[in-house]
Protein backbone atom coordinates (compact mmCIF):
# COMPACT_ATOMS: atom_id res chain seq x y z
CA UNK A 1 0.00 0.00 0.00
CA UNK A 2 0.91 3.69 0.23
CA UNK A 3 2.30 5.67 2.71
CA UNK A 4 -0.75 7.24 3.39
CA UNK A 5 -2.57 3.46 3.77
CA UNK A 6 0.28 2.33 6.20
CA UNK A 7 -1.17 1.62 9.98
CA UNK A 8 -1.09 3.37 12.59
CA UNK A 9 0.26 0.65 15.17
CA UNK A 10 1.89 -2.44 14.83
CA UNK A 11 -0.84 -4.37 17.29
CA UNK A 12 -4.48 -3.66 18.43
CA UNK A 13 -5.20 -5.75 20.98
CA UNK A 14 -9.41 -5.86 21.80
CA UNK A 15 -10.26 -6.53 25.31
CA UNK A 16 -8.27 -6.03 28.57
CA UNK A 17 -8.93 -8.45 30.45
CA UNK A 18 -6.24 -11.01 31.66
CA UNK A 19 -5.63 -12.20 28.00
CA UNK A 20 -4.98 -8.10 26.56
CA UNK A 21 -2.89 -7.14 30.23
CA UNK A 22 -0.64 -9.65 29.41
CA UNK A 23 -0.64 -9.40 25.42
CA UNK A 24 0.43 -5.67 26.07
CA UNK A 25 2.66 -6.95 28.88
CA UNK A 26 4.52 -9.40 26.17
CA UNK A 27 4.14 -7.29 22.55
CA UNK A 28 5.33 -3.99 24.31
CA UNK A 29 8.48 -5.79 25.93
CA UNK A 30 9.53 -6.89 21.80
CA UNK A 31 9.13 -3.05 20.87
CA UNK A 32 5.94 -3.35 19.42
CA UNK A 33 3.80 -0.41 19.26
CA UNK A 34 0.40 -1.90 20.49
CA UNK A 35 -2.53 -0.07 22.11
CA UNK A 36 -5.66 -2.29 24.14
CA UNK A 37 -9.28 -0.98 23.11
CA UNK A 38 -12.02 -1.59 25.85
CA UNK A 39 -15.64 -1.87 26.01
CA UNK A 40 -15.48 -1.70 30.02
CA UNK A 41 -14.41 1.35 32.10
CA UNK A 42 -11.41 -0.23 33.35
CA UNK A 43 -9.61 -3.21 33.55
CA UNK A 44 -10.10 -7.03 34.46
CA UNK A 45 -12.45 -8.08 31.41
CA UNK A 46 -14.85 -10.96 33.44
CA UNK A 47 -13.65 -9.69 37.08
CA UNK A 48 -14.68 -6.07 35.94
CA UNK A 49 -18.23 -7.05 34.98
CA UNK A 50 -19.29 -9.90 36.69
CA UNK A 51 -19.43 -8.06 40.63
CA UNK A 52 -22.87 -9.99 41.84
CA UNK A 53 -22.73 -11.14 45.25
CA UNK A 54 -20.79 -14.39 45.75
CA UNK A 55 -18.77 -13.88 42.71
CA UNK A 56 -15.25 -15.84 43.31
CA UNK A 57 -12.71 -18.01 41.68
CA UNK A 58 -13.42 -21.71 41.36
CA UNK A 59 -9.68 -22.01 40.89
CA UNK A 60 -7.66 -22.09 43.66
CA UNK A 61 -6.59 -18.51 43.93
CA UNK A 62 -2.61 -19.14 43.83
CA UNK A 63 -3.14 -21.50 40.67
CA UNK A 64 -4.98 -18.48 39.24
CA UNK A 65 -2.85 -15.94 39.00
CA UNK A 66 -0.23 -14.54 36.39
CA UNK A 67 3.34 -16.88 36.32
CA UNK A 68 4.74 -14.74 34.51
CA UNK A 69 6.87 -12.06 37.39
CA UNK A 70 8.66 -13.37 39.49
CA UNK A 71 7.93 -9.79 41.47
CA UNK A 72 4.55 -10.16 41.03
CA UNK A 73 4.50 -13.60 42.87
CA UNK A 74 7.11 -12.58 45.51
CA UNK A 75 4.71 -9.30 46.17
CA UNK A 76 1.07 -10.17 45.59
CA UNK A 77 -0.92 -11.96 48.97
CA UNK A 78 -4.13 -14.25 48.22
CA UNK A 79 -6.53 -13.49 51.31
CA UNK A 80 -8.77 -16.82 50.51
CA UNK A 81 -7.97 -20.06 48.94
CA UNK A 82 -10.76 -19.31 46.54
CA UNK A 83 -10.61 -15.20 45.54
CA UNK A 84 -14.07 -13.29 45.96
CA UNK A 85 -14.59 -10.79 42.70
CA UNK A 86 -13.27 -7.77 44.58
CA UNK A 87 -10.12 -8.85 45.02
CA UNK A 88 -9.40 -10.48 41.77
CA UNK A 89 -10.53 -6.68 40.12
CA UNK A 90 -7.93 -5.33 42.39
CA UNK A 91 -5.11 -7.96 41.63
CA UNK A 92 -6.03 -6.80 37.76
CA UNK A 93 -5.48 -3.17 38.92
CA UNK A 94 -2.15 -4.02 40.67
CA UNK A 95 -0.76 -5.81 37.58
CA UNK A 96 -1.79 -2.87 35.58
CA UNK A 97 -0.22 -0.02 38.00
CA UNK A 98 2.96 -2.14 38.65
CA UNK A 99 3.54 -2.50 34.67
CA UNK A 100 2.29 0.88 33.99
CA UNK A 101 -0.09 -0.68 31.60
CA UNK A 102 -3.00 1.50 31.48
CA UNK A 103 -0.84 3.80 29.01
CA UNK A 104 -1.62 2.24 26.24
CA UNK A 105 -5.23 1.34 26.71
CA UNK A 106 -8.27 3.46 25.44
CA UNK A 107 -11.46 2.66 28.00
CA UNK A 108 -15.03 2.59 26.74
CA UNK A 109 -14.63 1.83 23.30
CA UNK A 110 -16.78 -0.80 21.41
CA UNK A 111 -15.52 -2.34 18.54
CA UNK A 112 -18.24 -2.92 15.69
CA UNK A 113 -16.68 -3.76 12.52
CA UNK A 114 -13.19 -5.22 11.79
CA UNK A 115 -11.50 -4.96 8.48
CA UNK A 116 -9.13 -6.25 6.68
CA UNK A 117 -7.43 -4.35 3.92
CA UNK A 118 -5.14 -6.63 1.79
CA UNK A 119 -3.49 -4.15 -0.12
CA UNK A 120 -2.24 -1.90 2.76
CA UNK A 121 -2.05 -5.20 4.92
CA UNK A 122 -3.47 -4.07 8.10
CA UNK A 123 -6.55 -4.20 9.84
CA UNK A 124 -9.19 -1.46 9.91
CA UNK A 125 -11.43 -1.47 13.14
CA UNK A 126 -13.87 1.13 13.90
CA UNK A 127 -16.15 1.47 17.18
CA UNK A 128 -19.80 2.74 18.02
CA UNK A 129 -18.38 6.54 17.75
CA UNK A 130 -17.23 5.54 14.15
CA UNK A 131 -13.53 6.23 15.27
CA UNK A 132 -11.26 4.23 13.20
CA UNK A 133 -7.89 2.53 14.42
CA UNK A 134 -5.21 0.79 12.34
CA UNK A 135 -2.98 -2.05 12.90
CA UNK A 136 -0.76 -4.77 10.73
CA UNK A 137 -1.72 -7.34 13.46
CA UNK A 138 -5.16 -8.26 15.74
CA UNK A 139 -5.13 -10.02 18.76
CA UNK A 140 -8.46 -10.75 20.04
CA UNK A 141 -8.67 -10.78 23.52
CA UNK A 142 -12.19 -10.70 24.19
CA UNK A 143 -12.97 -13.64 26.51
CA UNK A 144 -14.80 -16.68 26.30
CA UNK A 145 -18.25 -15.28 28.09
CA UNK A 146 -18.37 -12.40 27.94
CA UNK A 147 -21.62 -11.89 25.62
CA UNK A 148 -24.73 -11.93 28.46
CA UNK A 149 -27.71 -13.48 27.11
CA UNK A 150 -31.70 -12.78 28.54
CA UNK A 151 -33.68 -15.29 28.04
CA UNK A 152 -35.97 -15.67 24.99
CA UNK A 153 -39.35 -15.09 27.03
CA UNK A 154 -42.14 -12.05 26.46
CA UNK A 155 -41.89 -9.49 27.84
CA UNK A 156 -38.26 -8.68 29.38
CA UNK A 157 -38.22 -4.84 28.91
CA UNK A 158 -41.67 -4.74 30.50
CA UNK A 159 -40.33 -5.27 33.95
CA UNK A 160 -40.53 -2.26 36.05
CA UNK A 161 -38.83 -3.40 39.11
CA UNK A 162 -34.87 -3.32 39.29
CA UNK A 163 -33.48 -6.03 37.09
CA UNK A 164 -29.73 -6.89 36.43
CA UNK A 165 -27.93 -9.54 34.12
CA UNK A 166 -25.20 -11.04 36.75
CA UNK A 167 -22.82 -9.82 34.26
CA UNK A 168 -23.93 -6.68 34.53
CA UNK A 169 -24.39 -6.00 37.72
CA UNK A 170 -24.36 -2.51 38.94
CA UNK A 171 -20.64 -0.97 40.65
CA UNK A 172 -23.38 0.64 43.46
CA UNK A 173 -23.90 -1.75 46.26
CA UNK A 174 -27.38 -3.77 45.30
CA UNK A 175 -29.75 -3.96 48.37
CA UNK A 176 -31.95 -7.12 48.93
CA UNK A 177 -33.60 -6.10 51.83
CA UNK A 178 -37.50 -6.10 52.01
CA UNK A 179 -37.47 -7.06 48.28
CA UNK A 180 -39.04 -9.87 46.87
CA UNK A 181 -36.18 -11.35 44.77
CA UNK A 182 -36.72 -13.60 41.60
CA UNK A 183 -33.78 -15.30 39.79
CA UNK A 184 -33.31 -16.78 36.56
CA UNK A 185 -30.75 -19.90 36.24
CA UNK A 186 -29.10 -22.55 37.97
CA UNK A 187 -25.61 -22.56 36.62
CA UNK A 188 -21.85 -21.52 38.12
CA UNK A 189 -22.79 -17.82 38.69
CA UNK A 190 -26.46 -18.54 40.01
CA UNK A 191 -25.34 -21.27 42.47
CA UNK A 192 -22.64 -18.59 43.53
CA UNK A 193 -25.40 -16.02 44.57
CA UNK A 194 -28.52 -17.41 45.51
CA UNK A 195 -27.17 -18.18 48.73
CA UNK A 196 -25.91 -14.41 49.61
CA UNK A 197 -28.69 -13.31 48.44
CA UNK A 198 -30.91 -15.42 50.72
CA UNK A 199 -29.15 -14.28 53.60
CA UNK A 200 -30.97 -10.75 53.39
CA UNK A 201 -33.79 -10.55 51.15
CA UNK A 202 -37.38 -11.07 52.46
CA UNK A 203 -38.08 -13.69 49.63
CA UNK A 204 -36.15 -14.99 47.16
CA UNK A 205 -37.70 -17.70 44.19
CA UNK A 206 -34.84 -19.13 41.97
CA UNK A 207 -36.57 -20.05 38.96
CA UNK A 208 -34.63 -23.08 37.87
CA UNK A 209 -35.08 -24.94 34.16
CA UNK A 210 -31.84 -27.63 34.39
CA UNK A 211 -30.73 -28.45 37.78
CA UNK A 212 -26.56 -28.67 37.82
CA UNK A 213 -24.63 -30.90 40.02
CA UNK A 214 -23.09 -28.94 42.13
CA UNK A 215 -20.39 -29.90 45.02
CA UNK A 216 -18.53 -27.67 47.40
CA UNK A 217 -15.97 -25.26 47.27
CA UNK A 218 -14.26 -25.15 50.59
CA UNK A 219 -13.45 -21.88 50.51
CA UNK A 220 -11.03 -20.80 53.42
CA UNK A 221 -8.78 -17.47 54.23
CA UNK A 222 -5.47 -17.69 52.92
CA UNK A 223 -2.85 -15.80 56.01
CA UNK A 224 -0.01 -14.44 55.80
CA UNK A 225 2.03 -17.61 57.20
CA UNK A 226 0.50 -19.59 54.67
CA UNK A 227 1.18 -17.47 51.95
CA UNK A 228 4.87 -17.10 52.66
CA UNK A 229 4.45 -21.02 52.63
CA UNK A 230 2.44 -21.15 49.48
CA UNK A 231 5.27 -18.34 47.67
CA UNK A 232 8.28 -20.85 48.00
CA UNK A 233 6.39 -23.63 46.52
CA UNK A 234 5.12 -21.64 43.29
CA UNK A 235 7.18 -23.44 41.03
CA UNK A 236 6.26 -26.94 41.78
CA UNK A 237 2.79 -25.58 41.58
CA UNK A 238 3.04 -24.05 37.99
CA UNK A 239 4.67 -27.21 37.29
CA UNK A 240 2.13 -29.34 38.36
CA UNK A 241 -0.81 -27.29 36.53
CA UNK A 242 1.65 -27.77 33.46
CA UNK A 243 1.11 -31.16 33.27
CA UNK A 244 -2.50 -31.73 34.30
CA UNK A 245 -5.16 -31.93 31.88
CA UNK A 246 -7.22 -28.83 32.30
CA UNK A 247 -4.52 -26.73 34.05
CA UNK A 248 -5.71 -27.03 37.31
CA UNK A 249 -3.58 -28.53 40.20
CA UNK A 250 -6.03 -31.23 40.63
CA UNK A 251 -4.22 -34.08 38.72
CA UNK A 252 -5.71 -36.87 37.13
CA UNK A 253 -6.43 -40.57 38.66
CA UNK A 254 -6.11 -43.24 36.32
CA UNK A 255 -7.48 -46.17 38.97
CA UNK A 256 -10.44 -47.52 37.32
CA UNK A 257 -13.48 -47.72 38.91
CA UNK A 258 -14.51 -51.26 37.81
CA UNK A 259 -11.21 -52.47 39.56
CA UNK A 260 -12.61 -50.24 42.93
CA UNK A 261 -14.90 -52.26 45.61
CA UNK A 262 -18.05 -50.40 46.43
CA UNK A 263 -16.50 -49.70 49.24
CA UNK A 264 -13.42 -48.19 48.10
CA UNK A 265 -15.65 -46.06 45.96
CA UNK A 266 -17.71 -44.62 48.63
CA UNK A 267 -14.16 -43.64 50.58
CA UNK A 268 -12.54 -41.92 47.48
CA UNK A 269 -15.85 -39.82 46.73
CA UNK A 270 -16.41 -39.27 50.14
CA UNK A 271 -12.66 -38.00 50.60
CA UNK A 272 -13.18 -35.97 46.92
CA UNK A 273 -16.38 -34.28 48.26
CA UNK A 274 -14.92 -33.12 51.46
CA UNK A 275 -11.51 -31.61 49.68
CA UNK A 276 -11.71 -28.20 48.48
CA UNK A 277 -11.68 -27.20 44.57
CA UNK A 278 -12.46 -29.01 41.23
CA UNK A 279 -11.11 -32.67 42.99
CA UNK A 280 -14.63 -34.37 42.39
CA UNK A 281 -14.78 -33.43 38.97
CA UNK A 282 -10.69 -33.67 37.64
CA UNK A 283 -9.34 -36.15 39.95
CA UNK A 284 -12.07 -39.11 39.98
CA UNK A 285 -11.77 -42.60 38.78
CA UNK A 286 -10.30 -42.60 34.87
CA UNK A 287 -13.56 -43.39 34.03
CA UNK A 288 -16.57 -41.04 34.69
CA UNK A 289 -16.49 -38.69 32.42
CA UNK A 290 -16.39 -41.18 29.22
CA UNK A 291 -18.10 -44.32 30.51
CA UNK A 292 -21.90 -43.66 31.26
CA UNK A 293 -22.17 -46.65 33.44
CA UNK A 294 -19.33 -45.44 35.69
CA UNK A 295 -21.02 -42.14 35.24
CA UNK A 296 -24.05 -43.27 36.74
CA UNK A 297 -22.54 -44.04 39.86
CA UNK A 298 -21.01 -41.05 40.55
CA UNK A 299 -23.87 -39.32 39.50
CA UNK A 300 -25.83 -41.54 42.39
CA UNK A 301 -23.20 -40.66 44.58
CA UNK A 302 -23.52 -36.98 44.42
CA UNK A 303 -27.45 -37.41 43.99
CA UNK A 304 -27.76 -38.95 47.56
CA UNK A 305 -25.56 -35.76 48.74
CA UNK A 306 -28.20 -33.63 47.81
CA UNK A 307 -30.80 -35.27 49.07
CA UNK A 308 -29.29 -35.45 52.55
CA UNK A 309 -28.46 -31.36 52.28
CA UNK A 310 -32.16 -30.25 51.39
CA UNK A 311 -34.98 -30.72 54.15
CA UNK A 312 -37.74 -31.28 52.40
CA UNK A 313 -37.74 -34.45 49.88
CA UNK A 314 -39.86 -32.56 46.56
CA UNK A 315 -37.42 -30.12 46.55
CA UNK A 316 -34.59 -32.00 46.85
CA UNK A 317 -35.81 -34.44 43.93
CA UNK A 318 -35.86 -31.06 41.50
CA UNK A 319 -32.81 -30.26 42.45
CA UNK A 320 -31.32 -33.73 41.49
CA UNK A 321 -30.32 -33.25 37.55
CA UNK A 322 -31.36 -36.06 35.67
CA UNK A 323 -30.43 -35.49 31.72
CA UNK A 324 -27.21 -35.51 32.21
CA UNK A 325 -24.72 -37.05 33.99
CA UNK A 326 -22.29 -35.63 36.87
CA UNK A 327 -19.44 -33.54 35.44
CA UNK A 328 -20.82 -33.04 31.65
CA UNK A 329 -21.13 -29.73 32.15
CA UNK A 330 -19.42 -27.54 34.05
CA UNK A 331 -19.55 -28.16 37.60
CA UNK A 332 -20.60 -25.69 39.66
CA UNK A 333 -18.96 -25.33 43.12
CA UNK A 334 -21.02 -24.15 45.80
CA UNK A 335 -20.87 -22.56 49.06
CA UNK A 336 -24.41 -23.68 51.41
CA UNK A 337 -26.01 -24.37 48.31
CA UNK A 338 -28.58 -26.79 48.46
CA UNK A 339 -28.81 -25.74 52.44
CA UNK A 340 -30.42 -22.42 51.00
CA UNK A 341 -33.63 -24.02 49.86
CA UNK A 342 -33.55 -25.06 53.69
CA UNK A 343 -34.46 -21.11 54.50
CA UNK A 344 -38.01 -20.44 54.51
CA UNK A 345 -37.19 -17.27 52.16
CA UNK A 346 -36.12 -19.09 49.41
CA UNK A 347 -38.36 -21.04 47.03
CA UNK A 348 -37.77 -23.17 43.95
CA UNK A 349 -40.08 -23.37 40.84
CA UNK A 350 -39.02 -25.94 38.22
CA UNK A 351 -39.47 -24.33 34.86
CA UNK A 352 -39.58 -27.77 33.08
CA UNK A 353 -42.67 -28.60 35.22
CA UNK A 354 -44.78 -25.04 34.92
CA UNK A 355 -42.31 -22.93 32.32
CA UNK A 356 -42.18 -19.39 32.04
CA UNK A 357 -45.26 -17.33 30.32
CA UNK A 358 -43.93 -14.44 30.33
CA UNK A 359 -42.18 -11.46 32.06
CA UNK A 360 -44.77 -8.21 33.22
CA UNK A 361 -44.69 -5.31 34.76
CA UNK A 362 -44.94 -6.72 38.01
CA UNK A 363 -43.05 -9.87 37.47
CA UNK A 364 -43.06 -13.34 36.33
CA UNK A 365 -45.88 -15.29 34.82
CA UNK A 366 -45.26 -19.35 34.49
CA UNK A 367 -48.17 -21.62 33.12
CA UNK A 368 -49.28 -21.82 37.14
CA UNK A 369 -49.32 -18.55 38.84
CA UNK A 370 -47.95 -15.36 39.20
CA UNK A 371 -44.57 -14.19 41.64
CA UNK A 372 -44.82 -10.45 42.01
CA UNK A 373 -41.06 -9.06 42.34
CA UNK A 374 -39.31 -6.37 43.09
CA UNK A 375 -36.42 -7.12 41.63
CA UNK A 376 -35.66 -9.72 38.46
CA UNK A 377 -31.85 -11.24 38.22
CA UNK A 378 -30.91 -13.01 35.25
CA UNK A 379 -28.13 -15.63 36.13
CA UNK A 380 -28.85 -16.29 31.82
CA UNK A 381 -25.52 -17.10 30.95
CA UNK A 382 -23.88 -15.84 27.79
CA UNK A 383 -23.58 -16.45 24.19
CA UNK A 384 -20.44 -18.37 24.60
CA UNK A 385 -16.85 -19.13 23.58
CA UNK A 386 -17.54 -17.37 19.58
CA UNK A 387 -20.45 -14.69 21.15
CA UNK A 388 -17.59 -11.81 21.01
CA UNK A 389 -16.84 -12.65 17.60
CA UNK A 390 -20.63 -12.41 16.66
CA UNK A 391 -21.14 -8.46 18.28
CA UNK A 392 -18.36 -7.73 15.43
CA UNK A 393 -18.44 -7.64 12.04
CA UNK A 394 -15.20 -9.11 11.24
CA UNK A 395 -14.65 -8.93 7.12
CA UNK A 396 -11.51 -11.02 5.61
CA UNK A 397 -9.91 -11.21 2.97
CA UNK A 398 -12.01 -10.42 -0.65
CA UNK A 399 -15.03 -9.65 1.82
CA UNK A 400 -15.19 -12.81 3.37
CA UNK A 401 -17.68 -12.83 6.81
CA UNK A 402 -15.95 -14.45 9.60
CA UNK A 403 -20.45 -15.65 10.47
CA UNK A 404 -20.04 -17.03 7.30
CA UNK A 405 -16.95 -18.91 7.62
CA UNK A 406 -18.20 -20.00 11.24
CA UNK A 407 -21.90 -20.53 9.96
CA UNK A 408 -20.93 -24.21 10.76
CA UNK A 409 -19.11 -24.15 14.32
CA UNK A 410 -15.97 -22.98 14.42
CA UNK A 411 -13.18 -23.46 11.75
CA UNK A 412 -9.44 -22.52 12.88
CA UNK A 413 -5.84 -23.35 12.98
CA UNK A 414 -4.65 -24.20 16.18
CA UNK A 415 -7.58 -22.06 17.58
CA UNK A 416 -5.16 -18.98 17.24
CA UNK A 417 -5.77 -18.02 13.40
CA UNK A 418 -8.70 -18.43 10.88
CA UNK A 419 -8.42 -18.88 7.15
CA UNK A 420 -8.96 -15.57 5.38
CA UNK A 421 -8.37 -13.37 8.42
CA UNK A 422 -4.95 -13.03 8.01
CA UNK A 423 -3.01 -11.16 10.90
CA UNK A 424 -5.27 -12.05 13.27
CA UNK A 425 -4.88 -13.65 16.56
CA UNK A 426 -7.05 -15.12 18.75
CA UNK A 427 -6.17 -15.38 22.69
CA UNK A 428 -9.08 -18.25 24.20
CA UNK A 429 -10.67 -18.32 20.91
CA UNK A 430 -12.66 -21.55 20.01
CA UNK A 431 -10.40 -24.34 19.62
CA UNK A 432 -8.08 -23.45 22.26
CA UNK A 433 -7.81 -25.85 25.95
CA UNK A 434 -9.28 -23.36 28.10
CA UNK A 435 -9.86 -24.83 31.81
CA UNK A 436 -7.86 -22.76 34.57
CA UNK A 437 -8.08 -19.95 32.10
CA UNK A 438 -4.86 -17.94 33.10
CA UNK A 439 -2.67 -20.93 32.25
CA UNK A 440 -3.65 -20.82 29.05
CA UNK A 441 -3.95 -17.44 28.58
CA UNK A 442 -0.04 -17.21 29.31
CA UNK A 443 0.71 -19.98 26.75
CA UNK A 444 -1.94 -18.53 23.97
CA UNK A 445 -0.26 -14.70 24.80
CA UNK A 446 3.52 -16.00 24.60
CA UNK A 447 2.51 -18.63 21.46
CA UNK A 448 0.84 -15.02 19.59
CA UNK A 449 4.00 -12.56 20.50
CA UNK A 450 6.75 -15.03 19.59
CA UNK A 451 4.98 -15.68 16.29
CA UNK A 452 4.87 -11.68 15.60
CA UNK A 453 8.07 -11.57 16.80
CA UNK A 454 9.32 -14.36 14.56
CA UNK A 455 7.35 -12.56 11.22
CA UNK A 456 8.78 -9.37 12.37
CA UNK A 457 12.43 -10.75 12.60
CA UNK A 458 12.48 -11.97 9.34
CA UNK A 459 10.58 -9.55 7.85
CA UNK A 460 6.95 -10.86 7.14
CA UNK A 461 4.50 -8.98 7.09
CA UNK A 462 1.46 -11.46 6.59
CA UNK A 463 0.55 -14.45 7.86
CA UNK A 464 -2.45 -16.38 6.84
CA UNK A 465 -3.25 -20.57 7.72
CA UNK A 466 -3.99 -22.96 4.77
CA UNK A 467 -6.98 -24.35 3.83
CA UNK A 468 -5.45 -27.80 4.46
CA UNK A 469 -3.83 -26.51 8.04
CA UNK A 470 -7.54 -25.36 9.23
CA UNK A 471 -9.26 -29.04 7.79
CA UNK A 472 -6.79 -31.06 9.55
CA UNK A 473 -6.73 -29.13 12.88
CA UNK A 474 -10.32 -28.47 13.13
CA UNK A 475 -10.62 -32.49 12.47
CA UNK A 476 -7.80 -32.97 14.94
CA UNK A 477 -10.41 -30.96 17.13
CA UNK A 478 -13.32 -33.09 16.40
CA UNK A 479 -11.81 -36.11 16.89
CA UNK A 480 -9.80 -35.29 20.54
CA UNK A 481 -14.07 -34.55 21.68
CA UNK A 482 -14.52 -37.84 20.55
CA UNK A 483 -16.19 -40.51 23.91
CA UNK A 484 -16.72 -37.60 26.20
CA UNK A 485 -20.06 -38.02 27.41
CA UNK A 486 -19.93 -34.13 28.16
CA UNK A 487 -19.56 -33.47 23.74
CA UNK A 488 -23.17 -35.41 24.12
CA UNK A 489 -24.74 -32.64 26.42
CA UNK A 490 -26.41 -29.53 26.00
CA UNK A 491 -23.94 -26.11 27.41
CA UNK A 492 -21.82 -23.60 26.92
CA UNK A 493 -19.04 -25.89 26.62
CA UNK A 494 -20.97 -27.53 22.93
CA UNK A 495 -21.74 -24.00 21.85
CA UNK A 496 -25.54 -24.35 22.45
CA UNK A 497 -27.45 -21.36 23.93
CA UNK A 498 -31.24 -21.77 23.67
CA UNK A 499 -31.98 -17.95 23.96
CA UNK A 500 -29.69 -17.69 21.05
CA UNK A 501 -31.50 -17.99 17.33
CA UNK A 502 -28.01 -19.44 15.39
CA UNK A 503 -27.05 -21.69 18.21
CA UNK A 504 -29.61 -24.41 18.79
CA UNK A 505 -27.31 -26.94 17.61
CA UNK A 506 -24.19 -28.74 19.36
CA UNK A 507 -20.66 -27.87 17.71
CA UNK A 508 -17.02 -28.21 18.90
CA UNK A 509 -16.57 -25.37 20.62
CA UNK A 510 -13.21 -25.67 22.34
CA UNK A 511 -9.74 -27.99 22.71
CA UNK A 512 -11.55 -31.08 24.33
CA UNK A 513 -7.89 -32.80 24.54
CA UNK A 514 -5.92 -32.31 27.09
CA UNK A 515 -3.94 -29.07 27.41
CA UNK A 516 -0.65 -30.28 27.19
CA UNK A 517 -0.88 -32.34 24.10
CA UNK A 518 -2.56 -28.87 22.88
CA UNK A 519 0.68 -26.76 23.68
CA UNK A 520 3.00 -29.48 22.14
CA UNK A 521 0.95 -29.38 18.55
CA UNK A 522 0.87 -25.93 18.87
CA UNK A 523 4.31 -25.35 19.59
CA UNK A 524 5.51 -28.18 17.33
CA UNK A 525 4.30 -25.53 14.70
CA UNK A 526 6.46 -22.79 15.82
CA UNK A 527 9.40 -24.40 16.09
CA UNK A 528 9.41 -25.44 12.99
CA UNK A 529 8.92 -21.73 11.92
CA UNK A 530 5.39 -21.39 10.84
CA UNK A 531 6.09 -22.78 7.73
CA UNK A 532 2.73 -24.88 7.84
CA UNK A 533 1.21 -21.40 7.16
CA UNK A 534 1.13 -19.16 4.41
CA UNK A 535 3.64 -16.49 5.09
CA UNK A 536 4.33 -13.72 2.85
P1 LIG B 1 -24.59 -20.92 32.34
O1 LIG B 1 -23.80 -21.98 32.94
O2 LIG B 1 -24.73 -20.90 30.86
O3 LIG B 1 -26.03 -20.97 33.02
C1 LIG B 1 -27.12 -20.24 32.56
C2 LIG B 1 -28.33 -20.65 33.33
O4 LIG B 1 -29.45 -19.88 32.91
C3 LIG B 1 -28.70 -22.10 33.10
O5 LIG B 1 -29.17 -22.64 34.30
C4 LIG B 1 -29.81 -22.00 32.06
O6 LIG B 1 -30.67 -23.11 32.01
C5 LIG B 1 -30.50 -20.76 32.53
N1 LIG B 1 -31.32 -20.14 31.49
C6 LIG B 1 -30.87 -19.53 30.37
N2 LIG B 1 -31.91 -19.10 29.63
C7 LIG B 1 -33.02 -19.45 30.28
C8 LIG B 1 -34.40 -19.30 30.00
N3 LIG B 1 -34.81 -18.70 28.87
N4 LIG B 1 -35.29 -19.78 30.88
C9 LIG B 1 -34.86 -20.40 32.00
N5 LIG B 1 -33.58 -20.58 32.32
C10 LIG B 1 -32.66 -20.12 31.47
O7 LIG B 1 -24.04 -19.48 32.75
P2 LIG B 1 -23.36 -19.04 34.13
O8 LIG B 1 -23.23 -17.57 34.08
O9 LIG B 1 -24.03 -19.66 35.27
O10 LIG B 1 -21.94 -19.68 34.04
C11 LIG B 1 -21.10 -19.44 32.93
C12 LIG B 1 -19.72 -19.85 33.21
O11 LIG B 1 -19.08 -18.79 33.94
C13 LIG B 1 -19.50 -21.02 34.05
O12 LIG B 1 -19.51 -22.21 33.39
C14 LIG B 1 -18.15 -20.73 34.65
O13 LIG B 1 -17.11 -21.24 33.83
C15 LIG B 1 -18.09 -19.28 34.78
P3 LIG B 1 -30.41 -24.33 30.96
O14 LIG B 1 -29.22 -25.06 31.52
O15 LIG B 1 -30.11 -23.70 29.63
O16 LIG B 1 -31.64 -25.10 30.97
Amino acid sequence: GSVGDSPEYDVLVIGAGLSGCYSLYRLRKQNIKVLVLEAGDSVGGTWYWNRYPGARFDSESTSYGFSFSQEVLDEWDWTEQFSPQPETERYINFICDKFDLRRNMRFGIRIKTATWNEQGRFWSLVDSNGQRYTSRFLVTAMGVLCDPTLPNVPGVDDFKGEAFHTARWPHEKVSFEGKKVGIIGTGATAIQTIPEIAKTAEHLTVFQRTPNWAVPLHNAKITTEEMTEIRKEYPKLFELCAKTRMCFIHDANFDSIWEASPEEREQLWEHLYAQPGFGMWLSNYKEILVDQKANDLVSEFVAKKIRQRVNDPETAEKLVPKNHGFGTRRVPMETSYFEAYNRPNVQLVDLLETPIKQIKETGLETTKENHDLDMLIYATGFNAVTGSFDAIDFTGVDGVKLREVWDEGPRTYLGFTVQHFPNMFMVMGPHQAYGNIPRSVEYAVEWISNCIEHLRTHDLSRIEPTSRGVAAWTEHVHDVSKGLLANEVDSWMTGVNKNVAHKQKRIVARYSGSAPEFRERTAKIAKDGYSTFSLA
